[in-house]
């Protein structure tokens, strides 16, 4: 056994954004860039520095990714450096592939100290696209800020990493080879996830419902979620073949953009809002976190559909206790905190990032959470789960028999409205999306009382979160405009792009009128759209006259 100790200099940008290290592939291709930052998880993890866990030695890690470009050389590189750092195991998903709540999934079931997830999520792949990287506690979530900036802190002064001279492991052949001293045990990337779900829903009730009239079209968007989408609706559960749409992984995602949504879904959202649609439509992102859920000419708002899953949880086995309580994250909509009031249970404003549910669920403190980004999930795992959120809209849709629909109607009768929209402006130079931040903050301390038309703003701030369990701190988290009638703007900028900067701008309004619930979103939210652009002059700083995305 040969160990290689090679000399290394610092990168200067390998700050993990909200979900890890992304950048382009010919970033992480140059000479060092992923070996500096592999070596600086593991220094982590041995230093124990921001709590991480003191020892590499003799522990299991997982590693997978989502099949994306570059996910087969990372992962040989990645095990190799492994077997150097002194792991005793390494659990793989064959062809290194593991969706991220898969990852999440086989860390907590097999107690592994954490995982190494390769994934750019919804960013294009392909050699020109995107790669990513992050470490996974051994909870199975993100690793919480204050150990992805020891990550960070050790990116800056690392000189050397570690790697273990050895031919390529053969990742298409499921069983195990030692790998030096080190046991590497390919696992399929199906089995455990499945399991986990089976475990949760009522899968004889959904597949009545599959093998009856009922028609689903599941989107995989050539991601990772096609095998699973493939075994668990179609072979499992009895939905016809063909109902998972675009199910072969591919490591450009045919040339598409994975993220889902009604502008990259396109497929998906010509069928549901096309003639002789079926009753049910999802997609999911490249690694399989994110879901969308659409109706026959009908989309719901990843805000409003958290808010529908915690109001029938109690229809789904897993949860029919009730829920302890519910998280989103600040710009979600308060739909979820109106089903949580009426459950008298609490609801929990985190910032964006899964990372910062985590403590809330390993503390018992909430069952469901949810992030407008098309995130929702629970404590089964600690990471979003797409799936899950299918298989929870398919578990209701059967017990309750109305279309998705009505259902979402219903929900809006009871708990009222929260008309809900983003604006995204991708690829904006990063000097003028700095400056119009510093605009409206430096506007904020004069905004209380100030009437804009019929708004009168009620708040205004950077949005501050202290985790109510461990007591750190995160600041600047997004600035947030209320208005007394219960409306909102918020503006921040995106952690999780690779060129430029992106805006995000959110509004939401709210109206218990049930005749006013049936307004078009844009024009809905316009009051609060036209106050956004008065005070922040998105198109001057921008430079574009309309959002690259409207979701
Ligand atoms: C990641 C995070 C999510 C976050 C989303 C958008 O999702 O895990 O918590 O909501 O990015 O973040 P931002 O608005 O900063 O771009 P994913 O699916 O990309 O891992």
């Amino acid at each position: 056994m040969n160990i290689l100790t090679i000399a290394t200099t610092p990168f200067s940008d390998q700050k993990p954004g909200t979900s890890g290290l992304r950048k382009s592939v010919p970033d992480f291709q140059k000479p060092h860039y992923l070996e500096n930052f592999v070596q600086s998880i593991f220094d982590t993890i041995t230093s124990g520095a921001g709590g991480a866990i003191g020892n590499c030695t003799g522990q299991t890690l997982v590693v997978g990714g989502d099949g994306r470009y570059y996910n087969r050389p990372a992962s040989q590189i990645i095990l190799k450096m492994a077997a150097a750092a002194g792991f005793a195991q390494v659990k793989i998903g064959k062809g290194g592939i593991l969706s991220t709540p898969a990852a999440s999934c086989v860390i907590r079931k097999y107690q592994a100290i954490g995982g190494i997830i390769l994934s750019a999520s919804h960013n294009p792949g392909g050699p020109d696209g995107d790669f990513g990287i992050k470490y996974n506690t051994g909870n199975g979530g993100p690793a919480p800020e204050k150990v992805t900036e020891a990550i960070y802190a050790r990116t800056k002064n690392i000189d050397k990493y570690q790697m273990l001279e050895a031919a390529d492991i053969d990742l298409d052949r499921l069983g195990k080879t030692m790998l030096g001293p080190m046991l590497v045990e390919v696992i399929d990337s199906v089995t455990d996830y499945q399991e986990l779900m089976e475990s949760l829903f009522d899968f004889d009730r959904i597949q009545t419902m599959l093998k009856g009239n009922f028609r689903l079209a599941m989107d995989s968007m050539h991601a990772v979620t096609g095998p699973y989408a493939t075994a668990i609706f179609e072979q499992r559960l009895g939905a016809a073949k063909g109902s998972v749409m675009n199910g072969v992984p591919l490591e450009d995602f045919g040339k598409g953009h994975p993220d889902p949504n009604l502008v990259y879904a396109h497929d998906l959202v010509k069928v549901l809002f096309g003639s002789n649609a079926p009753d049910f439509g999802a997609a999911s992102d490249g690694d399989g976190d994110r879901n969308m859920i659409l109706g026959r000419n009908f989309f719901v708002t990843p805000s409003d559909s958290l808010a529908i899953l915690a109001a029938n949880a109690k229809l789904v086995p897993a949860y029919k206790d009730g829920l302890a309580g519910i998280a989103r994250s600040m710009p979600t909509s308060q739909a979820a905190d109106r089903v949580a009031a009426k459950l008298g249970i609490d609801c929990y404003e985190t910032p964006t990032g899964w990372k910062f549910f985590g403590n809330l669920m390993d503390a018992g403190k909430v069952t469901l959470c949810g992030e407008e980004s098309f995130g929702t999930g629970s404590n089964h795992i600690r990471e979003k789960d797409g799936l899950w959120a299918v298989l929870f809209w398919l578990n209701i849709l059967a017990v309750r028999g109305e279309s998705v629909e009505q259902i979402v109607k219903e929900h809006w009768r009871t708990y009222g409205r929260n008309y809900y929209s983003r604006h995204d402006y991708e690829g904006v130079a990063v000097d003028r999306a700095n400056d119009l931040v510093a605009k409206v903050q430096g506007a904020m301390p004069t905004l209380p009382g100030k009437k804009f038309g019929s708004y009168e703003v009620a708040y205004a701030d950077d949005f501050s979160y202290t985790d109510s369990i461990d007591g750190s701190v995160s600041t600047k988290q997004g600035m947030r405009i209320g208005f007394v009638d219960g409306s909102r703007i918020v503006m921040r900028l995106s952690g999780t792009g690779t060129q430029g900067a992106t805006l995000r701008a959110y509004f939401e309004s709210f109206t218990d009128d049930v005749n006013q619930q049936n307004i078009e979103v844009q024009q809905a939210l316009a009051g609060p759209m036209s106050i956004a652009e008065e005070l922040a002059q998105i198109k001057s700083h921008t430079g574009m006259d309309k959002p690259t995305v409207i979701t």
